[in-house]
């Protein structure tokens, strides 16, 4: 499929761009717009079809940008509106479109709106763009309700009036300084509405939409209970309190329309953390189109699981007319080659805040699995997204010192997980000098010494992940003239065969013993055959 169709994306490889923490031009150790153009070669490198830029907008940072001060605009700190132009010009000239982070659940309290809202009175136009309400007890000191948020124990934060005097409460699912709109409201519709086009215009060929099954909520009163969060938990029924409601529905058909203006019609993938039966639904034609599939994020690297996983997330992304995605990695888990390194049963988040002593990571292992995996999805029909620096074989960061963590949830949950900066500690370019060749002078984040080991000059070497990365996004298009593909029983039920047209086929070897391949020219392998054979934690693509 060329780039230029309609569907470039069903097969697509995105690219997430995390831009505080991807190269920093100007040395104030914050990732920025000049620092992706000045490394658009590098992404040309690995042959992408598009990248995801998560959030650049101005933000006072409570969330690490998903706390957007103004929808339609550039932070000071990351560059301005002619540098996106340029960046979009420039990545286009070398064939690679732009996705941009819509976050529609929520503001920052830095918004023009929320700042409004407080300076306005109970029950007015300005406040009923977001979700005020009184409190319960005695003086209205408890909170409207039980439920949670993501990061703080409360969803409701008491707001305190003009006069000193405590006042009414607002929600946010996420921290107190990102309240959440109330999307039964026109006026927040419509903006958003202007928002898409607005990047639309400027040339965006699609938009990632945060948490895109959370907008609508069940405000009727009494409110039902609703004390714990817990996304795969949630019913089926599209009648939850919080999330993944069916009405939601109604505002990406809405969306869509927008989309259809356009030429080639911009696209969009949903980031709702559903089970696969509801997740497909945002992947509808006449919505986003697709739909984030985390299955494999926490999965174990086992092969029945991927098998039951992937079978099963092909068929019901194509009863929705969409095509599967792919995600190994993203700005919110830890990196997989730690995952893959460590027991099975061991919880990430644990694990990261015991500064990685609750369990020593096999690096060895880990680095191989996750390179066999990455081959293994590559080879699949749909849509792969891979997360800057997983390329690099980079390891989760865990030594990161309490004092310099940014992530909300390390002091928003009381201190009980330090949460996601592990994965997002800047990348390193090169393995000697200041902060790796991020910038000239140091990085937001602290960078390991190890680092130096991972860094693009000594990646690229011949045996580097990322010449293994560059190696494959290059050879996997030749298998997406269509999207078929048809498992091949192995006889092992450590090892997963799959073929793809015009004579391809791959071959992973999870935790089985050394497996003799099928006749065939070998095209990449993730790790050398052992006497011809494919042993544990490697994938092999062959053309018969
Ligand atoms: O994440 C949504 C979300 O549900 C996350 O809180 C997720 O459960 C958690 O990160 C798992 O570790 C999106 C963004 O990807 C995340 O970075 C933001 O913090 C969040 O929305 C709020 O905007
Ligand atoms: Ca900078």
């Amino acid at each position: 499929m060329k780039n230029s169709d309609r569907d470039w994306w069903r097969q697509a490889a995105i690219y997430q761009i995390y831009p505080r923490s991807f190269k920093d031009s100007n040395g104030d150790g914050i990732g920025d717009l000049q620092g992706i153009i000045s490394e658009i070669d590098y992404l040309a490198s690995l042959s992408l079809d598009a990248v995801w830029l998560s959030p650049f907008y101005p933000s006072a940072l409570a969330d690490g940008g998903y706390d957007v001060d103004d929808y339609r605009d550039v932070d000071p700190k990351i560059g301005t509106l002619e540098d996106f132009d340029e960046m979009i010009a420039k990545l286009s000239a070398v064939g690679i479109k732009v996705f941009v982070d819509i976050v529609p659940n929520h503001s920052s309290d830095q918004h023009v709106w929320f700042k409004e809202a407080l300076a306005a009175p109970e029950g007015s136009p300005a406040r009923n763009r977001y979700i005020f309400r009184n409190g319960r007890g005695a003086d209205g000191a408890l909170p409207p309700s039980d439920w949670p948020s993501h990061f703080a124990p409360s969803a409701w934060t008491r707001t305190t009036n003009s006069d000193g005097t405590p006042g009414q409460w607002y929600l946010h699912l996420f921290a107190p300084e990102q309240p959440d709109f109330n999307w039964d409201n026109r006026e927040v519709q419509e903006d958003f509405l202007k928002t898409l086009r607005f990047w639309a215009d400027r040339g965006v060929a699609g938009f990632r939409v945060d948490v895109a099954h959370a907008l609508k909520k069940d405000l009727s009163e009494p409110f039902r209970s609703y004390p714990k969060i817990g996304a795969f938990e949630n019913p089926l029924t599209g009648d939850d309190v919080l999330f993944d409601r069916n009405d939601v529905h109604e505002i990406y058909r809405e969306w869509n329309k927008v989309f259809q203006e356009y030429d080639p019609p911009r696209v969009a993938v949903a980031e709702a953390y559903v089970r696969v039966e509801r997740r497909v639904l945002y992947a509808r034609p006449d919505e986003l189109g697709q739909a984030f599939n985390f299955d494999l994020l926490e999965a174990p690297y086992d092969a029945p699981t991927y098998k039951k996983l992937i079978t099963t997330a092909i068929e019901f992304a194509k009863k929705e007319n969409s095509s599967s995605t792919w995600v190994l990695e993203n700005h919110d888990k830890p990196r997989s080659a730690s995952r893959f390194g460590l027991p099975s049963d061991i919880d990430m988040m644990e694990w990261v805040t015991s500064d990685g002593a609750l369990a020593v990571q096999d690096e060895k292992l880990g680095s191989a699995r996750a390179n066999a995996a990455m081959m293994f999805l590559l080879a699949l029909p749909g849509c792969t997204y891979i997360y800057q620096g997983e390329e690099l074989g980079l390891f989760e960061v865990t030594d990161i010192p309490q004092d310099q963590i940014q992530d909300p949830m390390w002091k928003r949950n009381l201190f009980v997980h330090k949460g996601r900066d592990g994965c997002r500690v800047p990348l390193p370019w090169k393995s000697t000098g200041s902060s790796f060749g991020f910038g000239s002078d140091g990085s937001h984040l602290p960078q390991p010494s190890w680092f130096a080991n991972h860094s693009v000059d000594v990646q690229s070497a011949p045996d580097g992940t990322l010449t293994l990365y560059r190696k494959a996004l290059a050879l996997r298009r030749a298998m997406q003239t269509t999207e078929d593909y048809q498992w091949v029983e192995t006889g092992d039920t450590g090892v997963l065969h799959f073929a793809r047209p015009n004579g391809w086929h791959c071959i992973s070897n999870f935790d089985g013993a050394p497996f003799a391949i099928p006749q065939g020219e070998v095209v990449l392998a993730s790790a050398p055959l052992v006497d011809g054979k494919l042993g544990a934690a490697t994938t092999v693509w062959i053309k018969a």
